[in-house]
Protein backbone atom coordinates (compact mmCIF):
# COMPACT_ATOMS: atom_id res chain seq x y z
CA UNK A 1 0.00 0.00 0.00
CA UNK A 2 2.78 2.42 0.78
CA UNK A 3 3.89 3.37 -3.02
CA UNK A 4 2.69 6.61 -2.13
CA UNK A 5 5.45 8.74 -4.30
CA UNK A 6 5.07 12.33 -4.37
CA UNK A 7 6.23 13.58 -7.63
CA UNK A 8 8.51 16.01 -7.89
CA UNK A 9 9.06 16.50 -11.87
CA UNK A 10 6.54 18.98 -13.04
CA UNK A 11 3.86 16.74 -14.96
CA UNK A 12 2.97 17.37 -18.27
CA UNK A 13 -0.77 18.36 -19.13
CA UNK A 14 -3.72 17.21 -21.68
CA UNK A 15 -6.65 19.81 -21.88
CA UNK A 16 -9.24 18.27 -24.31
CA UNK A 17 -12.01 21.15 -24.74
CA UNK A 18 -13.83 22.23 -28.33
CA UNK A 19 -13.79 26.18 -26.61
CA UNK A 20 -10.08 27.85 -28.42
CA UNK A 21 -11.22 30.09 -25.79
CA UNK A 22 -11.18 28.26 -22.67
CA UNK A 23 -8.29 26.27 -24.24
CA UNK A 24 -6.27 29.62 -24.13
CA UNK A 25 -7.35 30.75 -20.80
CA UNK A 26 -6.12 27.14 -19.62
CA UNK A 27 -2.75 27.55 -21.69
CA UNK A 28 -2.32 31.01 -19.14
CA UNK A 29 -3.06 29.41 -16.35
CA UNK A 30 -1.12 26.02 -16.14
CA UNK A 31 2.26 27.64 -18.11
CA UNK A 32 1.81 29.92 -14.60
CA UNK A 33 2.18 26.15 -12.61
CA UNK A 34 4.92 25.37 -15.19
CA UNK A 35 3.31 22.71 -17.11
CA UNK A 36 4.99 24.36 -20.39
CA UNK A 37 4.47 20.91 -22.25
CA UNK A 38 1.60 20.58 -22.09
CA UNK A 39 -1.29 19.49 -25.06
CA UNK A 40 -4.26 21.74 -26.22
CA UNK A 41 -6.91 20.11 -28.44
CA UNK A 42 -10.54 20.27 -29.35
CA UNK A 43 -10.03 16.15 -30.45
CA UNK A 44 -10.35 13.62 -28.36
CA UNK A 45 -8.34 11.02 -30.34
CA UNK A 46 -5.23 13.18 -30.14
CA UNK A 47 -5.80 13.75 -26.71
CA UNK A 48 -6.18 9.31 -25.74
CA UNK A 49 -3.38 8.85 -27.93
CA UNK A 50 -1.03 11.26 -26.10
CA UNK A 51 -2.06 10.09 -22.97
CA UNK A 52 -1.50 6.24 -23.28
CA UNK A 53 -0.10 4.73 -20.26
CA UNK A 54 1.52 7.10 -18.58
CA UNK A 55 0.81 8.03 -15.01
CA UNK A 56 2.22 11.76 -15.10
CA UNK A 57 -0.19 13.63 -17.14
CA UNK A 58 -3.07 15.44 -15.85
CA UNK A 59 -5.99 15.62 -18.06
CA UNK A 60 -8.31 18.51 -17.90
CA UNK A 61 -11.37 16.69 -19.95
CA UNK A 62 -14.98 18.73 -20.87
CA UNK A 63 -17.27 16.33 -21.01
CA UNK A 64 -20.10 17.75 -23.11
CA UNK A 65 -18.20 19.05 -27.20
CA UNK A 66 -19.95 18.77 -29.82
CA UNK A 67 -19.47 15.00 -31.77
CA UNK A 68 -17.64 14.19 -28.93
CA UNK A 69 -19.17 12.57 -25.60
CA UNK A 70 -16.81 12.90 -22.66
CA UNK A 71 -17.69 9.73 -20.76
CA UNK A 72 -16.97 8.20 -24.44
CA UNK A 73 -13.42 9.76 -23.94
CA UNK A 74 -13.56 8.17 -20.34
CA UNK A 75 -14.16 4.98 -21.23
CA UNK A 76 -11.58 5.14 -24.11
CA UNK A 77 -9.01 6.53 -21.63
CA UNK A 78 -9.88 3.31 -19.29
CA UNK A 79 -9.46 0.97 -22.23
CA UNK A 80 -5.78 2.43 -22.88
CA UNK A 81 -4.98 1.77 -19.88
CA UNK A 82 -4.74 5.71 -18.93
CA UNK A 83 -3.24 6.23 -15.54
CA UNK A 84 -2.65 9.57 -15.21
CA UNK A 85 -5.09 12.07 -13.35
CA UNK A 86 -8.46 13.58 -14.36
CA UNK A 87 -10.22 16.62 -13.76
CA UNK A 88 -13.78 16.83 -15.08
CA UNK A 89 -15.15 20.09 -16.54
CA UNK A 90 -18.67 20.65 -17.43
CA UNK A 91 -21.24 23.30 -17.52
CA UNK A 92 -24.11 21.34 -17.03
CA UNK A 93 -25.55 21.03 -13.16
CA UNK A 94 -24.00 19.14 -10.61
CA UNK A 95 -25.79 15.57 -10.72
CA UNK A 96 -24.78 15.52 -14.44
CA UNK A 97 -21.10 16.13 -12.97
CA UNK A 98 -21.47 13.85 -10.07
CA UNK A 99 -22.55 11.21 -11.73
CA UNK A 100 -19.65 11.20 -14.58
CA UNK A 101 -17.28 11.34 -11.68
CA UNK A 102 -19.36 8.23 -10.41
CA UNK A 103 -19.07 6.56 -13.72
CA UNK A 104 -14.82 7.88 -13.98
CA UNK A 105 -13.92 6.20 -10.26
CA UNK A 106 -15.78 3.13 -11.16
CA UNK A 107 -13.45 2.36 -14.73
CA UNK A 108 -10.62 2.98 -12.71
CA UNK A 109 -9.58 6.33 -13.47
CA UNK A 110 -7.93 8.71 -11.18
CA UNK A 111 -10.27 11.51 -10.65
CA UNK A 112 -8.45 14.21 -9.14
CA UNK A 113 -11.38 17.00 -9.25
CA UNK A 114 -14.64 17.61 -10.84
CA UNK A 115 -15.83 21.22 -11.35
CA UNK A 116 -18.53 23.27 -13.75
CA UNK A 117 -17.63 25.42 -16.25
CA UNK A 118 -16.21 28.13 -16.44
CA UNK A 119 -12.89 26.71 -14.03
CA UNK A 120 -11.68 29.04 -12.27
CA UNK A 121 -7.64 29.97 -11.35
CA UNK A 122 -8.45 28.22 -7.83
CA UNK A 123 -9.72 25.49 -8.96
CA UNK A 124 -6.73 24.52 -12.01
CA UNK A 125 -4.37 25.20 -9.25
CA UNK A 126 -6.24 23.33 -6.57
CA UNK A 127 -6.47 19.65 -8.63
CA UNK A 128 -2.84 20.32 -10.04
CA UNK A 129 -1.53 20.35 -6.02
CA UNK A 130 -4.13 17.73 -5.24
CA UNK A 131 -2.27 15.67 -8.35
CA UNK A 132 1.13 16.04 -7.34
CA UNK A 133 0.40 14.42 -3.99
CA UNK A 134 -1.78 11.67 -4.99
CA UNK A 135 -0.65 8.02 -5.18
CA UNK A 136 0.27 6.46 -7.64
CA UNK A 137 -1.27 3.13 -6.92
CA UNK A 138 -3.97 3.34 -10.15
CA UNK A 139 -1.12 1.90 -11.97
CA UNK A 140 -0.41 -1.06 -10.12
CA UNK A 141 -3.13 -3.91 -10.84
CA UNK A 142 -5.31 -4.77 -8.22
CA UNK A 143 -4.34 -8.25 -6.35
CA UNK A 144 -7.56 -9.40 -6.24
CA UNK A 145 -7.80 -9.56 -9.78
CA UNK A 146 -5.16 -12.38 -9.35
CA UNK A 147 -6.50 -14.06 -6.47
CA UNK A 148 -7.06 -18.13 -7.76
CA UNK A 149 -10.48 -19.59 -7.71
CA UNK A 150 -10.97 -22.72 -5.69
CA UNK A 151 -12.33 -25.36 -7.76
CA UNK A 152 -14.90 -28.17 -7.35
CA UNK A 153 -12.55 -30.37 -6.22
CA UNK A 154 -11.61 -28.35 -3.73
CA UNK A 155 -15.14 -27.43 -2.36
CA UNK A 156 -15.95 -31.65 -2.67
CA UNK A 157 -13.48 -32.59 -0.44
CA UNK A 158 -14.76 -29.80 1.98
CA UNK A 159 -17.90 -30.81 2.36
CA UNK A 160 -17.21 -34.20 2.52
CA UNK A 161 -14.94 -33.23 5.70
CA UNK A 162 -11.27 -33.88 4.20
CA UNK A 163 -10.40 -29.98 4.54
CA UNK A 164 -11.47 -27.57 6.56
CA UNK A 165 -10.56 -24.14 4.43
CA UNK A 166 -13.98 -22.33 4.78
CA UNK A 167 -13.85 -20.07 7.52
CA UNK A 168 -16.28 -17.81 9.03
CA UNK A 169 -16.04 -14.16 10.33
CA UNK A 170 -17.83 -11.94 12.04
CA UNK A 171 -18.71 -8.29 11.18
CA UNK A 172 -20.31 -6.63 14.09
CA UNK A 173 -23.46 -4.42 13.90
CA UNK A 174 -23.69 -1.51 16.34
CA UNK A 175 -26.82 -0.35 17.99
CA UNK A 176 -26.92 3.41 16.98
CA UNK A 177 -28.53 4.31 20.10
CA UNK A 178 -26.29 2.93 22.74
CA UNK A 179 -23.11 1.85 20.77
CA UNK A 180 -23.07 -1.49 21.77
CA UNK A 181 -22.93 -4.55 19.55
CA UNK A 182 -26.09 -5.39 18.72
CA UNK A 183 -25.16 -8.50 16.68
CA UNK A 184 -23.37 -9.79 14.04
CA UNK A 185 -23.06 -10.63 10.00
CA UNK A 186 -21.35 -14.26 9.16
CA UNK A 187 -19.24 -13.56 6.35
CA UNK A 188 -17.18 -16.71 4.44
CA UNK A 189 -13.67 -16.72 3.22
CA UNK A 190 -11.82 -19.58 1.66
CA UNK A 191 -8.51 -19.89 3.64
CA UNK A 192 -5.52 -20.69 0.67
CA UNK A 193 -1.89 -21.10 1.91
CA UNK A 194 -1.49 -17.57 3.33
CA UNK A 195 -4.61 -16.10 1.67
CA UNK A 196 -7.98 -15.61 2.44
CA UNK A 197 -10.37 -15.49 -0.67
CA UNK A 198 -13.38 -13.50 -1.03
CA UNK A 199 -16.91 -15.57 -1.50
CA UNK A 200 -16.58 -14.10 -4.77
CA UNK A 201 -13.62 -16.59 -5.38
CA UNK A 202 -16.09 -19.54 -4.48
CA UNK A 203 -19.23 -18.97 -4.82
CA UNK A 204 -19.78 -18.65 -8.59
CA UNK A 205 -18.11 -21.86 -8.58
CA UNK A 206 -20.10 -23.50 -6.09
CA UNK A 207 -23.58 -22.15 -7.99
CA UNK A 208 -22.07 -23.36 -11.08
CA UNK A 209 -21.41 -27.12 -10.18
CA UNK A 210 -24.92 -27.17 -7.90
CA UNK A 211 -22.58 -27.34 -4.58
CA UNK A 212 -24.14 -24.22 -3.39
CA UNK A 213 -26.92 -25.95 -1.51
CA UNK A 214 -24.68 -28.02 0.58
CA UNK A 215 -21.95 -25.39 0.31
CA UNK A 216 -24.55 -22.74 2.04
CA UNK A 217 -25.68 -25.51 4.99
CA UNK A 218 -22.49 -25.97 5.44
CA UNK A 219 -21.80 -22.32 6.07
CA UNK A 220 -24.71 -22.08 8.43
CA UNK A 221 -23.83 -25.23 10.28
CA UNK A 222 -20.63 -23.58 11.67
CA UNK A 223 -22.47 -19.93 12.36
CA UNK A 224 -25.12 -21.89 14.39
CA UNK A 225 -22.23 -24.00 16.39
CA UNK A 226 -20.33 -20.56 16.74
CA UNK A 227 -23.43 -18.80 17.89
CA UNK A 228 -23.94 -21.14 20.41
CA UNK A 229 -20.51 -20.27 22.04
CA UNK A 230 -21.06 -16.34 22.39
CA UNK A 231 -25.07 -17.08 23.73
CA UNK A 232 -23.01 -19.40 26.63
CA UNK A 233 -20.94 -16.97 26.83
CA UNK A 234 -23.74 -14.80 28.53
CA UNK A 235 -24.38 -12.62 25.26
CA UNK A 236 -28.10 -13.09 24.08
CA UNK A 237 -27.24 -11.48 21.00
CA UNK A 238 -28.22 -11.98 17.14
CA UNK A 239 -26.15 -13.30 13.97
CA UNK A 240 -27.07 -12.79 10.47
CA UNK A 241 -26.37 -14.79 7.66
CA UNK A 242 -26.65 -14.46 3.75
CA UNK A 243 -28.46 -16.95 1.81
CA UNK A 244 -28.89 -16.95 -1.95
CA UNK A 245 -32.55 -17.05 -3.08
CA UNK A 246 -32.07 -19.62 -5.18
CA UNK A 247 -30.76 -21.61 -1.98
CA UNK A 248 -33.71 -20.94 0.01
CA UNK A 249 -36.11 -21.32 -2.68
CA UNK A 250 -35.45 -24.96 -3.11
CA UNK A 251 -37.57 -27.29 -1.74
CA UNK A 252 -36.50 -28.51 1.69
CA UNK A 253 -33.86 -25.84 2.21
CA UNK A 254 -36.28 -23.78 5.02
CA UNK A 255 -36.68 -26.59 6.50
CA UNK A 256 -33.16 -27.63 6.68
CA UNK A 257 -32.43 -24.34 8.48
CA UNK A 258 -34.73 -24.53 11.13
CA UNK A 259 -33.76 -28.20 11.61
CA UNK A 260 -30.17 -26.66 12.09
CA UNK A 261 -31.38 -24.19 14.76
CA UNK A 262 -32.77 -26.98 16.06
CA UNK A 263 -29.75 -29.16 16.40
CA UNK A 264 -27.76 -26.34 17.93
CA UNK A 265 -30.15 -25.43 20.30
CA UNK A 266 -30.59 -21.99 18.41
CA UNK A 267 -33.84 -20.14 19.04
CA UNK A 268 -34.87 -19.22 15.38
CA UNK A 269 -35.22 -15.48 16.89
CA UNK A 270 -31.66 -15.20 17.18
CA UNK A 271 -31.43 -15.97 13.13
CA UNK A 272 -31.49 -13.20 10.60
CA UNK A 273 -31.17 -14.42 6.98
CA UNK A 274 -29.89 -11.68 4.47
CA UNK A 275 -30.83 -11.76 0.92
CA UNK A 276 -29.05 -9.85 -1.40
CA UNK A 277 -31.93 -7.66 -3.40
CA UNK A 278 -30.25 -7.88 -6.75
CA UNK A 279 -30.57 -11.51 -6.69
CA UNK A 280 -34.48 -11.32 -6.38
CA UNK A 281 -35.78 -12.89 -9.44
CA UNK A 282 -39.00 -14.38 -11.09
CA UNK A 283 -42.45 -14.54 -9.25
CA UNK A 284 -41.79 -14.15 -5.83
CA UNK A 285 -45.38 -16.39 -5.72
CA UNK A 286 -42.93 -19.30 -6.59
CA UNK A 287 -41.24 -19.19 -3.91
CA UNK A 288 -42.90 -17.03 -0.87
CA UNK A 289 -43.89 -20.30 0.63
CA UNK A 290 -40.25 -21.00 1.46
CA UNK A 291 -39.70 -17.59 3.00
CA UNK A 292 -42.62 -17.92 4.82
CA UNK A 293 -41.62 -21.06 6.53
CA UNK A 294 -38.76 -19.53 8.10
CA UNK A 295 -40.81 -16.49 9.19
CA UNK A 296 -43.33 -18.76 11.18
CA UNK A 297 -40.68 -20.33 12.84
CA UNK A 298 -39.06 -16.98 13.93
CA UNK A 299 -36.33 -16.40 11.58
CA UNK A 300 -36.51 -13.16 10.26
CA UNK A 301 -35.51 -11.57 6.82
CA UNK A 302 -33.23 -9.21 5.23
CA UNK A 303 -33.01 -7.14 2.41
CA UNK A 304 -29.24 -6.82 1.41
CA UNK A 305 -27.58 -4.01 -0.55
CA UNK A 306 -30.56 -2.30 -0.37
CA UNK A 307 -31.21 0.43 -3.47
CA UNK A 308 -28.74 -1.66 -5.65
CA UNK A 309 -31.57 -3.76 -7.26
CA UNK A 310 -34.16 -3.74 -9.51
CA UNK A 311 -38.22 -3.29 -8.83
CA UNK A 312 -36.64 -2.22 -5.04
CA UNK A 313 -40.27 -1.61 -3.81
CA UNK A 314 -41.90 -4.37 -5.14
CA UNK A 315 -39.94 -6.81 -2.91
CA UNK A 316 -40.76 -4.40 0.16
CA UNK A 317 -44.53 -4.85 -0.45
CA UNK A 318 -43.89 -8.33 -1.55
CA UNK A 319 -41.70 -9.70 1.44
CA UNK A 320 -42.02 -9.34 4.80
CA UNK A 321 -38.59 -8.75 5.45
CA UNK A 322 -38.18 -7.28 9.07
CA UNK A 323 -34.73 -5.68 8.22
CA UNK A 324 -33.45 -3.45 5.46
CA UNK A 325 -29.69 -2.78 4.92
CA UNK A 326 -29.36 0.24 3.37
CA UNK A 327 -26.30 -0.17 0.36
CA UNK A 328 -23.04 1.10 1.08
CA UNK A 329 -23.27 2.90 -1.82
CA UNK A 330 -25.80 5.32 -0.06
CA UNK A 331 -24.17 5.24 3.24
CA UNK A 332 -20.70 6.45 2.56
CA UNK A 333 -20.36 10.34 1.82
CA UNK A 334 -23.99 10.24 2.83
CA UNK A 335 -23.07 13.67 4.81
CA UNK A 336 -21.63 15.31 1.45
CA UNK A 337 -23.23 13.79 -1.22
CA UNK A 338 -26.98 15.17 -1.52
CA UNK A 339 -27.55 12.12 -3.78
CA UNK A 340 -26.58 9.67 -2.14
CA UNK A 341 -28.47 11.44 1.16
CA UNK A 342 -31.44 11.95 -0.42
CA UNK A 343 -31.74 8.05 -1.22
CA UNK A 344 -30.81 6.99 2.33
CA UNK A 345 -33.54 9.67 3.38
CA UNK A 346 -35.92 8.06 1.19
CA UNK A 347 -34.93 4.58 2.19
CA UNK A 348 -34.89 4.78 6.09
CA UNK A 349 -38.10 6.52 5.70
CA UNK A 350 -40.28 3.26 3.40
CA UNK A 351 -38.34 1.08 5.99
CA UNK A 352 -39.77 2.92 9.23
CA UNK A 353 -43.36 3.38 7.68
CA UNK A 354 -43.49 -0.95 7.05
CA UNK A 355 -42.24 -1.45 10.50
CA UNK A 356 -38.57 -2.62 9.55
CA UNK A 357 -35.46 -2.18 11.28
CA UNK A 358 -32.62 -0.44 9.24
CA UNK A 359 -29.05 -1.02 9.05
CA UNK A 360 -27.03 1.55 8.07
CA UNK A 361 -23.86 -0.71 5.87
CA UNK A 362 -20.21 0.10 4.69
CA UNK A 363 -20.12 3.40 6.66
CA UNK A 364 -16.13 3.91 6.87
CA UNK A 365 -16.18 7.13 9.52
CA UNK A 366 -17.83 9.20 11.87
CA UNK A 367 -19.53 11.60 9.32
CA UNK A 368 -21.38 8.44 8.13
CA UNK A 369 -21.89 7.55 11.63
CA UNK A 370 -23.37 10.47 12.48
CA UNK A 371 -25.53 10.95 9.47
CA UNK A 372 -26.83 7.34 9.70
CA UNK A 373 -27.61 8.09 13.38
CA UNK A 374 -29.64 11.71 12.41
CA UNK A 375 -31.26 9.85 9.82
CA UNK A 376 -32.80 7.26 12.52
CA UNK A 377 -31.07 4.06 11.88
CA UNK A 378 -31.39 1.49 14.40
CA UNK A 379 -27.94 -0.62 13.42
CA UNK A 380 -24.22 0.65 11.93
CA UNK A 381 -22.37 -1.98 10.69
CA UNK A 382 -18.79 -0.29 8.38
CA UNK A 383 -15.22 -0.46 8.81
CA UNK A 384 -15.78 2.51 10.73
CA UNK A 385 -17.25 0.83 13.98
CA UNK A 386 -16.15 -2.58 13.52
CA UNK A 387 -14.31 -4.71 10.72
CA UNK A 388 -15.01 -8.23 9.94
CA UNK A 389 -13.15 -10.51 13.06
CA UNK A 390 -12.65 -13.63 13.90
CA UNK A 391 -15.26 -15.19 16.55
CA UNK A 392 -12.69 -14.88 19.25
CA UNK A 393 -12.49 -11.28 18.81
CA UNK A 394 -15.55 -10.76 18.41
CA UNK A 395 -16.30 -12.60 21.82
CA UNK A 396 -13.56 -9.90 23.18
CA UNK A 397 -15.25 -7.23 21.84
CA UNK A 398 -18.13 -8.24 23.75
CA UNK A 399 -16.40 -8.70 26.77
CA UNK A 400 -14.46 -5.41 26.77
CA UNK A 401 -18.34 -4.00 26.31
CA UNK A 402 -17.26 -2.35 23.41
CA UNK A 403 -18.77 0.66 22.70
CA UNK A 404 -18.96 3.23 19.46
O1 LIG B 1 -23.15 -7.87 0.24
P1 LIG B 1 -22.96 -7.83 1.74
O2 LIG B 1 -23.63 -6.65 2.32
O3 LIG B 1 -23.28 -9.12 2.40
O4 LIG B 1 -21.40 -7.56 1.89
C1 LIG B 1 -20.69 -7.66 3.05
C2 LIG B 1 -19.28 -7.35 2.63
O5 LIG B 1 -19.04 -5.96 2.80
C3 LIG B 1 -18.22 -8.07 3.42
O6 LIG B 1 -17.32 -8.70 2.55
C4 LIG B 1 -17.55 -6.99 4.23
O7 LIG B 1 -16.19 -7.27 4.42
C5 LIG B 1 -17.78 -5.76 3.39
N1 LIG B 1 -17.82 -4.53 4.18
C6 LIG B 1 -18.42 -4.35 5.37
N2 LIG B 1 -18.26 -3.10 5.83
C7 LIG B 1 -17.51 -2.46 4.92
C8 LIG B 1 -16.98 -1.13 4.83
O8 LIG B 1 -17.14 -0.28 5.70
N3 LIG B 1 -16.26 -0.84 3.71
C9 LIG B 1 -16.05 -1.77 2.73
N4 LIG B 1 -15.32 -1.40 1.67
N5 LIG B 1 -16.53 -3.02 2.78
C10 LIG B 1 -17.24 -3.36 3.86
MN1 LIG C 1 -24.88 -9.31 3.75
Amino acid sequence: MNNLATRSQPVSAIVLDDDRFQLRIMKKLLDRLGLANALYTDNADEAVASAGGAGDTLLFLDLNMPGTNGLQVMKSLAAAGYCGGIVLVSGHEQRILDSSQDMAVSLGLNVVGAYRKPLSATAVTDAYERFRSLARTRCIPSSTQHEPAVSVEDIRNELEGRTSNLVLFNQPKFDMKTGRVAGYEVLARWKLGSQLLSPARFIPTATESGQIHELSMLICRKALESHRHILDSGYPIGLSINFSIRTLSMQGSAERIVELARQTGIDPAFITIEITETEIFGDIQDYLDKLMHLIFHGVKLSIDDFGTGQSTLTHLKAIPFAELKVDRVFVRNAATDHRSAALFESSVRVAKQLGMQVVAEGGESEEDWNFARSLGCDQFQGYYAGKPASPEELLQLLEDGKTI
